[in-house]
């Protein structure tokens, strides 16, 4: 039978509230030992499900915590087995002590993400449902949120499990006319093996087409700002977080290490690296923070490029267009308060990116930038609609695994290889999908996916 475990669900610093997670077979009769209610001599094992009381926690005869607790009974939990949330004062100190009196009394500590792994084992939900809890957690812009909870919704779930039972009916399809030729002929099958193979392949494709933008959404772009120094890179930084973050002064080359900061902007998260000013310099220190600069920058999925628009282009500059060339990147034509001397014409002329005007230190020219990247990186069609999107690289390395096992099928089929060659690479795609969905899932696989959990989830 399995045990009882228990953690603190709510974080570890001080907050109005506390919550500490029971859940296990033993659950109600762990919190029966140490619960007392306020007024009455009733017992909490005895209640309702889905009730909430009120009373206090007791090491002993020691009142630890006057607190509410809420009963709910498998499976319809969380983990689907009995639990327990004893609401307390959010405390670390006080959340500890009802903590350690928990498992004292019959619960065991719970490892992190041990609660999800449970309603994952218990069947309530698949792997890529766990998955996207963590992703609702970790979310950080709308659209993030939106395609998690679209993703804990079942939206992978279901359309792996269509793919996966296509796969099957042929795979059957086939072993059946092995086993037995007389009553099923696979004579001129191939051709409709090929047509309902290659729509499986399709609709992989098209998953697999969503991932770039899926991983945007979920991870943040990776943007670094780079610009000569003293164009206002620092200045952005501060303006876009809007906050005074990173040193800004008018010394040039007050920028070494780089800094990295999260930031919302058209409803997109941004990791935002402010970066050392790209120029010659004798400076050893200097010179790293600028090498270091151009190693993020070849890393990125964005570059924000900063000019001063008060000031005439140099050598310095054409060096940073002719690094973006291949790059995703955005010109900032900063400063814009000042008399200027570049136009944006002239920024047409030298490269392709698009460019916007700003000034870092009037705070003017974010909602600009904000739309220009929303149209650079959302085609509009994600997440707001129906289609199901991959965000996750594990799922996407499923899927390629299981597009490669179809390829070769295909090629089987085409080479007119005998059956069964094509049912081996037929079941190595619908293992590889399984894998998305946990049915074909090892221990370890399971360990290292649930261990990068928060504690109490
Ligand atoms: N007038 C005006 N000054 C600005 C603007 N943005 C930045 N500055 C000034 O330009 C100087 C340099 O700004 P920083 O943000 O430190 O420039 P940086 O690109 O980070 O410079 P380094 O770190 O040295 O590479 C400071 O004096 C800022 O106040 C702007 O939009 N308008
Ligand atoms: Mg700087």
């Amino acid at each position: 039978m399995k045990d009882t475990i228990a953690a603190i669900a709510s974080g570890m610093t001080a907050s109005g509230i506390g919550i500490i997670r029971i859940s296990g077979p033993e659950a109600f009769h762990v919190l029966g030992r140490i619960f007392r209610f306020a007024k009455s001599e009733k017992r909490i094992e005895d209640q309702k499900a889905n009730t909430i009381h009120y009373g206090h926690i007791f090491r002993e005869n020691e009142t630890i915590d006057e607190v509410l607790v809420m009963l709910m009974k498998a499976p319809h939990t969380y983990t689907a087995e009995d639990t327990v949330e004893i609401d307390c004062h959010g405390g670390p100190f006080v959340m500890q002590k009802i903590l350690q009196t928990v498992v004292e009394n019959g619960a065991r500590l719970a490892e992190p993400g041990e609660f999800t792994r449970r309603a994952f084992m218990n069947g309530r939900i698949d792997l890529s449902e766990a998955e996207a809890v963590m992703d609702v957690i970790s979310a950080g812009s709308e659209d993030a949120l939106k395609s998690s909870l679209k993703q804990l919704g079942g939206s992978v779930r279901r359309e792996i499990a269509d793919l996966r039972d296509k796969i099957i009916t042929e795979t059957a399809f086939i072993e059946a006319a092995i086993d037995d030729p007389e009553h099923y002929d696979l004579d001129g099958y191939g051709p409709t093996l090929l047509e309902n193979l290659g729509k499986v392949r399709r609709r992989i494709d098209k998953l697999l087409a969503t991932f770039e933008e899926g991983r945007i959404i979920r991870n943040g772009i990776r943007t670094v700002i780079l610009g000569k120094p003293n164009a206002g890179k620092s200045s952005l930084l501060n303006y876009l977080l809007g906050e005074e973050r990173a040193i800004v002064t008018d010394i040039a080359g007050t920028t070494r290490d780089s800094l990295e900061e999260h930031i919302r902007i058209g409803g997109l998260e941004l990791v935002l690296t402010d970066t050392a000013g790209i120029r010659e310099t004798g400076d050893i220190i200097e010179r790293m923070g600028v090498d270091r600069a151009l190693n993020l920058a070849a890393e990125a999925d964005l570059i924000l490029v900063v000019l001063d628009s008060s000031r005439a282009f140099d050598e310095d500059d054409e060096k940073i267009f002719d690094f973006i060339r291949e790059k995703k990147a955005v010109i900032l034509l900063n400063k814009s308060d000042l008399v200027p001397v570049i136009s944006s014409s002239d920024i047409r002329e030298r490269t392709a990116a698009p460019c916007v005007i700003i000034s870092a230190k009037e705070e003017t020219g974010g909602e600009e930038l904000g739309g220009l990247l929303r149209s650079l990186f959302l085609s509009g069609r994600i997440g707001m609609n129906e289609e199901t999107m991959i965000t996750n690289v594990r799922h996407k390395e499923a899927l390629t695994e299981a597009k490669r096992s179809l390829d070769l099928a295909c090629g089987s089929i085409e080479a007119g290889m005998p059956e069964d060659f094509i049912s081996i690479d037929l079941m190595d795609a619908y293992a590889m999908l399984g894998k998305i969905t946990g049915e074909e899932v090892e221990d370890d696989l399971a360990d290292t996916i649930f261990s990068k959990f928060c504690m109490g989830k």
